[in-house]
């Protein structure tokens, strides 16, 4: 297989407004993320992912950019930003930024000049239409709920938005909207970045004519634009014009994909994305749509994990992700925070993390940081909840009590709760009011105590990124799922050369009887447990062995 420094690395994630406060203004900022890149480095990282960092309105925290060249102020200014890759360099780490270019900000001038003038070349840029006859232009709705068209007077039309109003999608069809993010994406290498995760990026190409999609309880109208008509064509020729010509990489957030298409995208013969987000892992704990939710089978997860990984195995190539500013934190998700949190967050942590791909953690997961703790709706600042809890108790007519138990659940601010750095006040996050609560367990969980207890989830994952940098086999290896059919045992192995590393662990919290394996040869290399026993796994266990020659 091809060898990549990007498959070799460990990324991750920043969202940027909750990282380190450097002003004590309540806000996370580029100087706060440069104060902490010693504390990264020693974790054994090698890339960065800041979440947006552009100007923008903030409707939806910098998904909706307003200004693709300046940095928002908020976070500091474009010196700040040349010093922070400098920085990085200077660590031997890379840095890569987050992409939004299905839409803009509604604030940004091509979009602002569109509405205002019906002569406007930017009217082709997005995706404008007459209704028919007191209706919609078609039945789409969005992905934050509710319909994907809004009504603009001064033009008497509608335009399309698949997120919230404020972010209106760009017609990709227009060769001068091309041309424009070629030179962003261009502008951003220029200044040293290494890559990009693309935002939703396989949603760029609609059906010509936005035809009428079958109805469906979300997302009317998928089946015209993901993986739309034009998207591999796209792809390929952002690499051609922009990407290879620089040594940088690209991450694709793709939403509602499957293995067949993961591997088109990342494993065919012309490049079109280094590699991408699945969320069909993130799926197994909901029926249909997020916030409908049902109960978490580990069985599940595991059928997911192994169909992408023996489908992309030495052809395609995965990203290994449990957590981002989207999704709930993890231990609270599918581990035990009550009896087993510690033993569980590591399991979590090992299953995924010796899987062939790239790995990526988000910030605060390396210290099990958990879901907010939030009481009431005004608490969280999400977009998306707001939208979600209107639309459930106007339209489904939830009680609010069962429309809190889902936001509580999936929030994607349960992810976007301030870092956990020390005990002091708000966490060590900010002196000042942070914009959104810190969780009340900062004194317990926080990086200070991480650091200083030798038995933490920090030292753990510290351990598995060394191990990864030491055996080859880690990145590179085959992968075999073991005991396939088990509904509480998460096996596999990774063969490379004469090299065999197996994963056993018991994903439940129950103890279970050690299974049949031959393990003659092999040593332990890492256990979430201080005693190990022949015949037994204890609840939430996990062991590496590895066997060399
Ligand atoms: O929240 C989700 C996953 O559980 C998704 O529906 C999510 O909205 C989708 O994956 C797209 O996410 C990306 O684009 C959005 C932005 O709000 C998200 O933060 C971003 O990750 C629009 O730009
Ligand atoms: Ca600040």
């Amino acid at each position: 297989m091809k060898k990549a420094w990007y498959k070799e690395g460990v990324v991750y994630q920043i969202y940027p407004r909750s990282f380190k406060d450097s002003n004590n203004d309540g806000i996370g900022d580029l100087k706060g993320i440069i104060e902490k890149l010693d504390y990264l480095k020693e974790l054994g990282i090698d890339i960065i992912w800041l979440s947006p960092i552009y100007e923008s309105p903030l409707d939806d925290n910098g998904y909706d950019v307003s200004d693709y060249r300046a940095i928002l102020k908020d976070f500091g200014t474009m010196e700040d930003f040349k010093k922070l890759v400098k920085e990085v360099h200077n660590r031997g780490m890379r840095i890569i930024l987050d992409m939004v270019i299905n839409h803009t900000s509604s604030e940004h001038k091509f979009f602002k000049e569109a509405l205002s003038d019906v002569n406007s070349k930017y009217r082709d840029w997005y995706f404008f239409k007459k209704g028919k006859k007191n209706k919609l232009p078609n039945n789409w709705t969005s992905f934050f709920g509710g319909k994907a068209w809004t009504y603009n007077k001064q033009t008497d039309d509608y335009y399309l938005h698949l997120f919230a109003p404020s972010q209106p999608d760009l017609n990709w069809e227009n060769e001068e909207v091309k041309k424009e993010f070629k030179d962003v994406l261009k502008f951003w290498l220029d200044e040293g970045v290494d890559g990009f995760r693309l935002d939703v990026i396989n949603i760029l190409s609609k059906r010509e004519g936005l035809p009428n999609g079958k109805k469906r309880l979300a997302l009317t109208g998928k089946e015209h634009y993901v993986n739309g008509p034009k998207m591999h064509q796209i792809l390929q020729e952002l690499n051609e014009d922009v990407f290879n010509k620089y040594d940088c990489f690209t991450v694709g957030e793709t939403v509602l994909i499957d293995t067949k298409e993961a591997l088109k995208y990342t494993g065919g013969d012309k490049r079109e994305l280094d590699m991408l987000f699945s969320f069909e892992h993130t799926s197994v704990d909901t029926i249909n749509n997020k916030w409908f939710i049902r109960k978490f089978r580990p069985y599940h997860l595991k059928k997911v994990l192994d169909k992408y990984q023996e489908t992309l195995n030495n052809k395609g190539w995965n990203t290994l992700f449990f957590e981002n500013h989207d999704q709930p934190r993890v231990v609270s998700r599918w581990g035990d925070t009550k009896d087993y949190y510690k033993e569980s967050a590591k399991l979590l942590a090992t299953i995924l993390f010796f899987q062939q791909g790239t790995p990526f953690i988000y910030q605060g997961q390396e210290i099990a940081m958990t879901n907010a703790d939030f009481k009431e709706l005004d608490e969280y600042k999400d977009v998306e909840t707001h939208n979600i809890y209107k639309l459930g108790r106007e339209v489904f007519h939830f009680t609010h009590k069962r429309m809190m138990k889902k936001i509580k659940y999936m929030s994607r601010d349960n992810a976007r709760t301030p870092m956990q750095w020390d005990d002091s006040k708000n966490a060590g996050f900010s002196k000042g009011t942070p914009w959104i609560r810190v969780n009340s367990n900062y004194k317990k969980i926080n990086v200070k105590n991480n650091i200083k207890d030798k038995d933490s989830v920090y030292h753990y994952y510290k351990k598995i990124f060394a191990l990864r940098k030491k055996y080859p086999v880690i990145v590179y290896g085959d992968y075999k799922p073991l005991f396939k059919k088990s509904r509480y045992l998460y096996a596999y192995e990774r063969t490379l050369d004469n090299n065999s590393l197996i994963v056993i662990s018991n994903f439940s919290k129950k103890q279970r009887k050690f299974p049949k394996l031959n393990l003659d040869d092999y040593k332990v290399i890492l256990q979430n447990y201080k005693t190990l026993d022949n015949n037994y796994l204890k609840p939430y266990e996990a062991r590496v062995y590895l066997k060399t020659k």
